[in-house]
């Protein structure tokens, strides 16, 4: 077990931006004219859980479009100097080529306070999350749809940049179309990089503020370290993953397995930092169709009683993987986990914290950290997973900040923490229940 007591004091750099971030759809409740509203009414998204014991619709999320005025005062009031948040597409275009005045007013009255309470707002154009509309003429499956989302931040931009400290343009855009090679997936990878592209040099015409798109920066690991197929495959995984995307945006050359490469112009160089996701390590198995493979059994904590979300710690992935991104500066716009029990998110909190001020001191160009999450959300099929610094009662959506969020003020406050904080904050260690059955 790792001692978090013994922490050695660690102190951020001057100015070090921190923050928590959410996404809209996760909290924002009755999001109805999105495609993933739409998905969550279906019989089909029951499929593997009829019993709806763990799946359920978005429903009125956080409650969030109705309470945003009280969380601004809550997130200042948890000292945040940092917001990222999504603004959702198909509130203010619900129908193609409509604008929904009262939608946007709204995310400018939002984005006003966060603004006046001196919290920087980083923005995310698309999380996950778009209108049903878009997605039925094929959403980003077809390149040449992206005039619509062209069309939708020619409209927005202009209006809400003068508040925006930070840009995403898509939130996790490597993850589309998963690990696997070939002509069927390379167009729909080609099609994000060139949206994201095509976002980067609009924001500029508008905004001097620094733009990037989330990177989902998965830590690949051979499930047999050496297993030369395994080690093979998870140089392949993080190739398609994450070496192809650092590539493209650095070079514009496009090149995907499977297919013959393209240079674009547009996407080299369109980038002002690296927005790294990072939560954990996962294992390549390459004896397995989609190469995902069981984690070490030992090391599974079970944070939550559903299996898909047990998570393995690996904190040491984090400085790893920052080392490869020396070129721009770097933000960590998501980190974070799922646990019922608060301590865990201490634990968690300390060693990635610890995590990133090595890479600090390897020389990585770090300048901000977003907790992921504000707070318990929507987590896309499921309520159970608990990201948040603050709970959330899904019936009365009363928020209580947790301990971890008062874990969290200090080390904003102080810029740094160091094994005493923690021992003040955790009373006692968390037994570590064994692997799921
Ligand atoms: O909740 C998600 C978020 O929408 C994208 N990144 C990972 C988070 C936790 O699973």
């Amino acid at each position: 077990m790792y001692d978090v007591f013994s922490l050695p004091a660690i102190r951020f750099p001057e100015g070090f931006v921190w923050g928590s971030a959410t996404a809209g759809h996760q909290i924002e409740g009755d999001n109805i004219h999105s495609q993933a509203w739409h998905n969550e009414q279906q019989p089909e998204f029951y499929r593997d859980d009829p019993e709806r014991a763990t799946r359920a619709p978005s429903g009125k999320a956080c409650d969030h479009f109705r309470l945003y005025r009280d969380d601004v005062e809550l997130i200042a009031s948890l000292g945040h100097r940092a917001y990222r948040m999504s603004i959702e597409w198909s509130r203010i275009e619900p129908v193609e080529g409509r604008w929904d005045h009262r939608a946007l007013a709204h995310y400018l009255d939002l984005l006003e306070r966060l603004v006046r309470k001196g919290i920087q707002v980083f923005v995310t154009l698309h999380h996950f999350t778009h209108p049903l509309w878009f997605e039925r003429l094929g959403g980003f499956g077809k390149a040449d749809n992206r005039r619509f989302f062209e069309r939708y931040l020619t409209f927005l931009l202009p209006q809400i940049s003068p508040m925006v400290s930070g840009w995403n343009v898509i939130n996790e855009f490597n993850q589309w179309g998963g690990l696997t090679a070939g002509p069927t997936v390379a167009p729909l990878k080609f099609n994000m990089l060139r949206t994201h592209a095509l976002g980067y040099h609009l924001i500029k015409r508008y905004s001097s503020a620094p733009v990037s798109s989330a990177h989902a920066f998965i830590h690949w690991f051979p499930r047999r370290f050496h297993d030369d197929l395994d080690r093979r495959m998870t140089d392949f995984a993080d190739f398609t993953t994450n070496e192809f995307f650092f590539h493209a945006l650095r070079t514009g050359e496009l090149v995907y397995p499977g297919v013959d490469a393209e240079y674009d112009p547009e996407v080299k160089g369109s980038l002002d930092f690296w927005s790294v996701n990072y939560y954990t390590r996962h294992m390549v198995d390459a004896r397995l169709a989609g190469l995902d493979g069981p984690r070490f059994a030992h090391k599974l904590l079970q944070m939550i009683p559903i299996r898909f979300y047990l998570e393995e710690m690996y904190p040491e992935g984090l400085t790893a993987n920052l080392e490869r991104l020396r070129d721009y500066p770097v933000y960590i716009t998501e980190n974070g986990c799922c646990a019922d029990d608060d301590r865990f998110r201490i634990v968690y909190l300390a060693l990635h914290l610890s995590a990133l001020h090595e890479a600090l001191e390897r020389g990585v160009d770090v300048r901000g950290y977003f907790y992921w999450s504000l707070m318990d959300n929507y987590e896309w099929t499921t309520f159970i997973p608990r990201f948040g610094l603050v709970a959330v009662d899904f019936q009365t959506f009363r928020r209580s900040p947790k301990t971890s969020a008062l874990f969290y003020r200090e080390i904003i406050r102080d810029n740094g923490f160091g094994g005493e904080t923690v021992r003040r904050y955790l009373d006692a260690l968390p037994t570590l229940p064994g692997p799921v059955a």
